[in-house]
């Protein structure tokens, strides 16, 4: 096993790393920049270096001093966290040729599926289902041409995109030309690289992922779904594992195309194939392959019982995996909500300034994945989210009921944070329905709403839960969600019942 690990990466998810790495018996060695003297990841690797200034361009992202420091300090392996080079093929590169583990994919995997046209032409050979779109290397003409068979609207995104960066709609043909102009050029600025592709517009749909692990042995298998459809601009504000919209049935049939489409890759390490989910036409399209540990690695791991992590550097080191697909199943129900450090009652304005108070949650089916300390300073170098907390409840509405108390427990003085946000939604009607869709954040207005008061959310919450308990908990599962216009609250909210238990 590794001696010694080097971790390429900042805050909360740096921290996490360092602890899987302690509970394996690994030395730990982190990177800071200047703006992260007095970090905790620092503060919790057994050395830590200083790699550069504040902006990550002059530090976290510095293949040639991070490489650097991993040979001095002798680490037998570098785990990339999320962000930063976690995606960079030149980087695992760099890290083999320097004789250091790479805990992720190959060069050669992240390359596929960073190229979102590539991405879907391999995936395709292994069946898996894509949303209609063009192929590889046309130019404005063809592209034009397959537009009209596509049909309005339809998205322009950019190959060496993803994550939602360098995509537009296009709802009309007379739009059309000057689209595809528009975002060339801002994919050349932002990729270096101006290829793009076209997919039919999917409206209404949930937005899905699925875990997978592989080894190096042949061994793919997946650890079930994570609900991601909530998410403003492209940044995912609230996950949960299971989704609501999932049966077993299509559980089974995603997680066998998501492990299909990672071996059409090759793929060793964890990784997630996200998917668009039409509820309505119960579809379900390939998006892309995430070659990457993410952020909302933990609901999958609450209810699972999998330790990410741990597996992703078991499986670097190049042991088997531990479960067959057999050998997986979930208990319970797990939701994050990410807290940032923005304003959501000023159109989540980024706060910044110092944490002079910090109390978090804890207790019964609690974890707090947190950079947060008192005297931690909120810059504008770095991503916002700055913590995590994730609940694990036997069912959906205990999940919902914990994450509201937990939510209340959480004082951060200094800072405003997106706590009263997610406040607000553990009360909507709508998330407790579960009949949510990608557009649910973009339709709400922090603090103006008024087709309930908190109170009754709040009431409807906790009838929902008492249901579950006096019904009790089957393995029920409940796909779809439509909802009829005449439905009451509370029916739905009976109909909430037992939205748990294994599969
Ligand atoms: C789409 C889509 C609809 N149709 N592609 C966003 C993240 C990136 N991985 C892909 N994304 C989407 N791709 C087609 N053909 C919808 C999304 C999408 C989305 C779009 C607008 C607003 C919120 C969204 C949330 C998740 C996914």
């Amino acid at each position: 096993m590794f001696k010694k690990v080097l971790v390429a990466n900042r805050a909360e998810i740096a921290v996490r790393v360092l602890r899987a790495c302690g509970e394996r018996g690994i030395s730990t060695v982190a990177v800071y920049s200047e703006a992260d003297r007095s970090a905790l990841h620092v503060r919790y690797a057994d050395e830590a270096y200083l790699i550069g200034p504040a902006p990550s361009r002059e530090s976290y992202l510095r293949i040639d001093k991070i490489i650097d420091v991993a040979r001095k300090a002798g680490v037998d392996a570098i785990h990339p966290g999320y962000g930063f080079l976690s995606e960079n093929a030149e980087f695992a590169a760099a890290c083999a040729d320097a004789g250091i583990t790479f805990i992720g994919p190959s060069a050669d995997a992240i390359e596929k599926m960073g190229d979102k046209i590539t991405a879907r032409e391999t995936v395709a050979k292994r069946n898996v289902p894509l949303v209609p779109g063009s192929a590889k290397g046309l130019h404005n003409e063809e592209l034009a041409a397959v537009a009209e068979q596509i049909g309005f609207p339809l998205m322009i995104k950019a190959s060496a995109g993803g994550g939602g960066k360098g995509m537009r709609a296009v709802y009309k043909a007379e739009e059309f030309q000057s689209s595809l102009d528009a975002a060339r050029r801002e994919a050349a600025s932002a990729f270096g690289n101006d290829e793009v592709y076209l997919e039919k517009l999917i409206t209404n749909a949930r937005h899905i992922e699925i875990q997978v692990l592989a080894d190096r042995h042949g061994n793919t298998i997946h650890l079930g779904e994570r609900e991601c459809s909530i998410q403003r601009r492209h940044q995912k504000l609230i996950e949960e594992a299971p989704s609501p919209a999932v049966n077993a049935e299509l559980r089974e049939e995603m997680g066998s195309v998501a492990v299909a489409a990672a071996e059409s890759v090759n793929y060793v390490n964890a990784g997630t194939i996200e998917f668009l989910y039409d509820a309505n036409e119960h579809k379900y399209y390939f998006l892309e392959m995430n070659t990457r540990l993410q952020v909302e690695h933990p609901v999958t791991e609450m209810v699972t019982g999998v330790d990410i992590v741990k597996e992703q550097i078991a499986i670097a080191d190049g042991r088997r995996l531990r479960y067959r697909q057999q050998d997986v199943a979930a208990k319970g129900w797990s939701i994050e909500c990410r807290i940032t450090t923005e304003d959501p009652h000023s159109n989540f304005m980024p706060s910044t300034g110092t944490v002079t108070y910090l109390k978090e949650p804890t207790g019964p089916g609690v974890r707090v994945e947190s950079a947060l300390y008192r005297g931690f300073e909120s810059s504008l170098y770095y991503d916002p989210m700055v913590a995590k907390l994730i609940v694990l409840g036997d069912n959906r509405a205990e999940a919902i009921l914990r994450m509201r108390r937990a939510l209340s427990e959480y004082r951060i003085g200094g800072i405003k944070t997106s706590i009263p946000f997610h406040q607000e939604i553990m009360d909507s009607t709508e998330f407790i329905w579960g009949t949510f869709d990608t557009s649910f954040v973009s339709r709400r207005t922090v603090g103006k709403r008024t087709n309930h008061t908190p109170e009754f959310a709040r009431v409807a919450a906790v009838a929902a839960a008492l249901i579950a308990e006096e019904e009790g908990r089957q393995a029920v599962h409940i796909g779809g969600n439509q909802r009829s216009e005449n439905d009451s609250t509370w029916k739905r909210s009976g109909r909430m019942r037992a939205q748990g238990g294994l599969w």
